[in-house]
């Protein structure tokens, strides 16, 4: 199609709304708190909101687990409080996004509820109920939180399927009639003026049938789901005349699925989150299990998707979210060089191909929780995790360590916008802890940072894509893909040549590139270092970014 469309300059910003501002005391972030702080939001120049989920939910899985799809739960304000964020969200001109979480519900929804009264319920095949075998599940799938992916339901004898907790079971999309549910309560927040949606697991909707054998890596990505996805874009996205962006969450997708899910003429989805990268530092068997990365292949992983989806399709660009550790302590150096390695991180991240996410705080480098006992763990992957690992023989210590590194919690904490006692996010006790590193981490410090702010980086960043259509549109091209330290490529659209190089180390870097950049007397069009020299010198300082106009 001639114009590409509107999000391939665009930048998300995600909003985890208990942690990002709370505006009545609770301890909890809320939708008030959110447009209280949409100036912060606009000088940075994000062009879409994405708000983890706001539904009515009894959060077991913070809000993951819905129990009403068409109310907002009194955590974070009523529906009137909504509709004014959303119109001042639009009259500042961002456009927001909501989570849209339809694998599963609550087990407190009301169409649950109906279908596990009794076996003949009307709504008894609106989920995925098994018979067990000799008292045992009906097959060895696995909880994403921990244990069976089965409950046996007394009230029926029978086993439902939840792939995360006994709090979330699994919706059937087989079942037309859920389907047909599912459009309907979008066209309802589509037709109130929402511009799209993140979907969460959204390849795991369709579970490879033929009785759902075999391992978990059967529950998911089941045949139907082009089917279902194209289903869905006839019935919600289709003939629609606003701007409408869909970003599906799809653990484990590869970039060959990725093609078809976001090819152009596959009227499925726009983008999919894929997590190739951030599992390049997983062990085998668990998340938890922290293995050294290596910059090779990380360069690897995300080139392939670069180059995979190049032609057809579109990536989305994170190194964080609500589910991952920050990034800043997981890639980069969150002690001496923290505002060289977070603008470093983001420069690499931002010039790639792709529609980057900023995820909330990253963009003033705030880092992991440091939390050092297990009491101060909110969320139910972590504290699943500790329970199974220490009954299981691993010592407490140890499962610290592990959940130090790994826990989603990690990114959890509220966010840090000043150096008073609970960081400017409450005027009560947070719901989880502050981290103790708000008194000099904090956005009002880096706003005052001058060259040094991590915001302003990212606003330059941010500005940068919006003004240059070879960072939206220009072909990539790895460099130096064997070097353990380098991450460098180039990015050219007509006559216009990019070369983005980061020093993913602490110490100084000797790069030949940039001597035949010097050479054609390139320019500097953004770098992360103060640099006298125009960023002609061959030399990388510890987690230095420059990107260089080469023609
Ligand atoms: O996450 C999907 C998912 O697979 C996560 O469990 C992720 O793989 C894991 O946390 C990485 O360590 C989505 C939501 O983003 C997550 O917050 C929810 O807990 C989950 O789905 C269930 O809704």
């Amino acid at each position: 199609s001639s114009t590409p469309p509107w999000w391939t300059d665009a930048v998300v910003y995600q909003i985890y709304p208990r942690s990002f501002a709370d505006s009545n005391g609770d301890g909890v972030g809320d939708l008030a708190g959110i447009r209280s702080r949409l100036d912060h939001l606009q000088q940075l120049g994000v062009d879409v909101l994405w708000l983890s989920p706001i539904y009515r939910s009894p959060q077991a899985d913070n809000g993951y687990d819905i129990s009403d799809y068409r109310d907002i739960d009194p955590l974070f304000g009523t529906l009137a409080e909504f509709d004014a964020l959303l119109s001042e969200v639009h009259e500042r001109g961002m456009k927001l996004v909501m989570d849209l979480v339809v694998n599963h519900t609550s087990d407190e929804h009301a169409w649950f509820e109906e279908s596990r009264s009794s076996l003949d319920s009307p709504k008894r095949d609106w989920y995925v109920w098994r018979d067990g075998h000799d008292g045992r599940e009906p097959n060895l799938w696995r909880s994403a939180f921990g244990g069976a992916a089965w409950d046996l339901d007394e009230t029926t004898g029978q086993y439902y399927l939840h792939l995360f907790a006994t709090k979330q079971p699994d919706l059937n999309w087989e079942n037309p009639e859920v389907r047909a549910a599912v459009y309907e309560m979008m066209n309802w927040w589509l037709d109130r003026g929402v511009d799209g949606f993140r979907m969460d697991v959204i390849n795991y909707i369709a579970k490879v049938q033929s009785d759902l054998v075999g391992d978990s890596s059967q529950a998911s990505m089941g045949g139907q789901i082009h089917d279902f996805l194209q289903e869905m874009n006839r019935e919600v996205f289709a003939g629609r005349d606003t701007d409408l962006i869909t970003v599906g969450e799809m653990p484990g997708v590869t970039v060959e699925d990725a093609v078809l899910f976001t090819g152009h003429d596959r009227l499925e989805i726009d983008m999919v989150f894929q997590f190739e990268h951030v599992g390049l530092d997983h062990g085998p068997d668990s998340k938890f299990d922290n293995v050294p990365l290596s910059l090779v292949d990380l360069k690897r992983s995300l080139g392939r998707w670069q180059d995979g989806l190049a032609e057809s399709g579109w990536n989305s660009l994170y190194l964080g979210n609500h589910d991952q550790p920050r990034s800043v302590s997981r890639f980069g150096d969150d002690g001496l060089y923290r505002v060289e390695s977070a603008t470093m991180l983001a420069t690499v991240l931002h010039l790639h191909r792709g529609t980057p996410y900023v995820y909330q705080g990253d963009e003033i480098g705030m880092t992991n929780a440091g939390f050092t006992a297990i009491e101060q763990y909110q969320d139910i992957e972590s504290v699943n995790y500790f329970a199974e690992a220490t009954a299981a023989g691993a010592s407490p210590a140890e499962v610290l360590e592990d959940l130090r590194y790994r826990s989603r919690d990690n990114a959890r904490t509220p966010v840090q916008w000043d150096a008073t006692e609970q960081a400017g996010f409450t005027t009560g006790s947070p719901w989880l802890e502050v981290n103790p590193n708000h008194v000099t981490v904090n956005a009002a410090a880096d706003r005052a940072a001058g060259q040094r702010s991590v915001f302003e980086h990212y606003r330059r960043l941010i500005a940068l894509r919006h003004g240059s259509a070879v960072v939206a549109l220009g072909d990539f091209a790895m460099l130096e893909p064997e070097h353990p330290t380098l991450y460098a490529f180039t990015r050219t659209l007509g006559d216009e040549t990019l070369l983005v190089v980061g020093n993913f180390s602490g110490e100084a870097l000797e790069v030949s590139l940039l001597e035949s950049a010097r050479a054609a007397a390139g320019t500097l069009v953004i770098g992360n270092y103060e640099t006298g020299d125009g960023g002609a010198d061959a030399t990388l300082r510890p987690w230095e970014a420059r990107v260089i106009r080469l023609a």
